[in-house]
């Protein structure tokens, strides 16, 4: 017998479902593709750890003398920080480097998406290819945030002006706001007068879109850019032309051209999925296509197509942000969240899956390989290397043919499923698609408009104040578990929540996107709110460009008055409890620079260097009124956002008002008794 050893290959470890994720649809996907032997992002998370200096944001490889890697000593340092790269850059040179260009991709992410539609929009405002503006309203009204006029004179009087006129110049100057070479961007101006004064102060007014990203890549070149205050400083210009730039008219023009979202009632989960239907899935971001998919397979001669095929008709679902657009334009429901978009496809029953850009896995194409699946790329920018993708190339001015090229493709594949179809059965009823818009009509005031029912009662203490929950999944973490665990602790402590992004989805599939969830979770100030107006006491606001219609929500507030001139006045903050993308640090950087305290959960790569830190998570907050904070356990991440909005209410003075309600509460129980 030879004694030569024999190697054996390790098992893949395999994760415990009910560790990965809270939601039983996709507990049960898991458990399915382990017995089917493959691999999901949950399982990958077990084998591989993530880099320990890399996650302490202190690793530097912006030239080939490193990666210079200067990890934080355990018990921190005593004394001068002297840990220094090749070139003698610090840790908080380094650290803010790091967090620079993640700002940069963010802000780049969201504003190409922001391009893309203001590239669709201006060829629809000129008649051009297969879309049309669908919401004129909305053009007139922010029309004039770009100088367009909506009025010209006409033999000494003022008459409205013609809508296509309107649009054209509306959608040049809007693609101008990417590259113009003077002044700065026009849409800042609709932040509150203080901020706005602030934003010119500091010298951080964003000059256009592209140059403030291209500008972070530069001085984040080995050897520009050495003092991090001066690198965030930046990193402000360029989240603000996100934020107030490239995410707003991203918001504004899907808008116009799709229709403003109004609430409406929509499914969630995976159990949106049918055994019987062609089921296809849109995943990504940007709603130009989905929109045109959504049209099509409307069409009664693609339902006869699919009839045709043995199927009862066309279930479409939505994963990721494109899932927001078309919830909160048609109802379309989400199948799931970032982390589920794998387990979609486990189900076996989904017949296509077709991705634009961002938040697309690579190892989807690997999954699909295990099923029937097409799966279909359909963005110049982002394309597959493995060979069982298909590449449809999307183009608007033949939009209508590509989007029925692919639901035939999807059709077509219904008969090639096998009979390894296992759909869990969860899904939840949710109301979305609340907007700046509908928020004003539900908590606005019958007669004075604005948002004077919502001050009102932020003012008399029923609704204690407002968080924006947003983000991501993140595989590090349990799924799920901080942002419901979040959002349930806010609204029992009368916190309003704005949601977009995945927070959305998630507190949909949970099913707190209702208005019943007031009268299980809420404490008794937002329920009595909420069950007066007939709102959820989470309102799903859409995707994570859409994170600009919670900046003009809480501009709203601050016209509405009574609770201070400045967005750093307002009992407000916001949260990423499981953030993964680098869009979500420029969200989080320009939510901070407008005032808000932000709270992320989960590992923040900054405290390996603690200087650039302190900056971010203390300093900042005199300049902005906003700051950074990262808090992991999800009741103390909920209790610091209150702690803030607290501090606001007493700053406000109307701390000492929420005794007064609670009491007329109770004594109004004692009366009806
Ligand atoms: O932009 S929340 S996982 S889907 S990055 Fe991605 Fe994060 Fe989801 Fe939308 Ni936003």
């Amino acid at each position: 017998m030879s004694d030569k050893k024999v190697k054996v290959a390790k098992a893949p470890k395999m994760v415990d479902p009910a560790a990965a994720t809270i939601a039983i649809a996709s507990q049960e996907l898991i458990k399915r593709a382990q017995e089917l032997k493959i691999e999901t992002i949950f399982d990958r998370a077990l084998s591989m750890k993530p880099c320990a200096i890399g996650m302490q944001g202190t690793c530097c490889k912006n030239c080939a003398m490193g990666p210079c890697r200067l990890p934080l000593p355990k018990g921190g340092i005593e004394g001068e920080d002297d840990r220094k790269g090749l070139c003698g850059a610090t840790a908080n040179t380094i650290a803010a480097r790091n967090f620079a260009r993640m700002v940069a991709a963010g802000a780049a992410a969201h504003s190409d998406h922001g391009r893309c539609v203001a590239e669709v929009f201006l060829a629809a405002a000129r008649g051009e290819g297969d879309y049309k503006i669908k919401d004129t309203q909305r053009l007139l009204g922010v029309a004039p945030h770009l100088g367009v006029a909506v009025k010209v004179e006409v033999d000494g009087e003022m008459v409205d002006r013609d809508i296509n006129e309107i649009a054209i110049e509306y959608g040049e100057k809007a693609l101008e706001e990417w590259g113009k070479k003077e002044g700065t961007l026009e849409y800042l101006k609709r932040a509150p007068a203080p901020l706005y004064e602030t934003w010119k102060k500091e010298g951080v007014l964003p000059r256009n879109i592209d140059r403030e990203i291209v500008e972070i890549m530069h001085r984040t070149h080995m050897g520009v850019d050495q003092d991090y205050k001066n690198i965030v400083k930046q990193c402000t210009r360029a989240s603000l032309a996100d934020g107030w730039g490239g995410s707003m008219l991203a918001t504004d023009q899907s808008d116009i051209l799709f229709g403003s979202p109004s609430p409406l009632v929509a499914e969630s989960n995976i159990g949106i999925m049918k055994e019987d239907h062609v089921n296809v899935i849109v995943h990504g971001h940007e709603p130009v296509l989905s929109e045109m998919i959504v049209a099509v397979a409307q069409d009664p001669e693609m339902i006869a197509y699919a009839k045709s095929k043995g199927a009862k008709g066309i279930q479409l679902g939505g994963i990721c942000c494109t899932a927001n657009e078309i919830l909160q334009r048609h109802g379309v429901p989400p199948a799931g969240n970032f982390l589920d978009q794998e387990l979609v496809m486990i189900t076996g029953a989904c017949d296509a899956m077709v991705v634009d850009i961002q938040c697309v896995m690579q190892n989807l194409a690997n999954v699909a390989k295990c099923f029937h699946t097409k799966l279909i790329t359909t963005h110049p920018i982002a394309k597959m290397e493995q060979d069982n993708v298909l590449h449809i190339e999307f183009d608007e001015h033949h939009a209508i043919e590509d989007a029925k090229r692919i639901l035939t493709i999807a059709i077509d594949n219904f008969q090639n499923r096998g009979d390894n179809v296992m759909i869990p059965p969860q899904k939840s009823t949710q109301i979305a698609g609340f907007g700046v818009e509908s928020i004003e009509y539900h908590l606005g005031g019958t007669f004075r408009g604005t948002y004077y029912t919502l001050n009102d009662n932020i003012i008399n203490g029923r609704i204690r104040g407002v968080a924006g929950v947003v983000g991501c999944n993140n595989a590090r973490q349990q799924s799920d578990t901080a942002h419901i665990t979040i959002v349930k602790e806010l609204i029992k402590n009368d916190v309003l929540v704005l949601s977009t992004g995945c927070n959305g989805i998630t507190c949909a599939k949970h099913g707190l996107l209702q208005p019943e969830t007031a009268a299980v979770y809420c404490g008794p100030g937002l329920r009595e709110v909420c069950e007066t107006v007939g709102i959820p006491p989470i309102l799903h606001m859409g995707s994570c460009v859409d994170n600009s219609r919670i900046l003009l929500a809480a501009t709203e507030v601050v016209k509405a008055g009574g609770l201070g001139k400045d967005l750093r006045d307002l009992p407000v903050a916001g949260s990423a409890p499981e953030w993964m993308s680098e869009k979500a640090i420029s969200i989080g950087q320009y939510f901070v620079s407008s005032g808000v305290y932000t709270v992320f959960g989960g590992a923040l790569p900054v405290d390996g260097a603690p200087v650039f830190q302190k900056y971010l998570f203390e300093e900042m907050e005199n300049i902005y009124g906003g700051k950074w904070d990262r808090i992991d356990d999800p009741i103390a991440h909920a209790h610091a956002m209150i702690a803030h909005i607290d501090k606001k209410r007493k700053e406000l003075g109307i701390d000492k008002a929420r005794d007064r309600v609670l009491m007329d509460m109770a004594s109004r129980q004692a009366l009806d008794a």
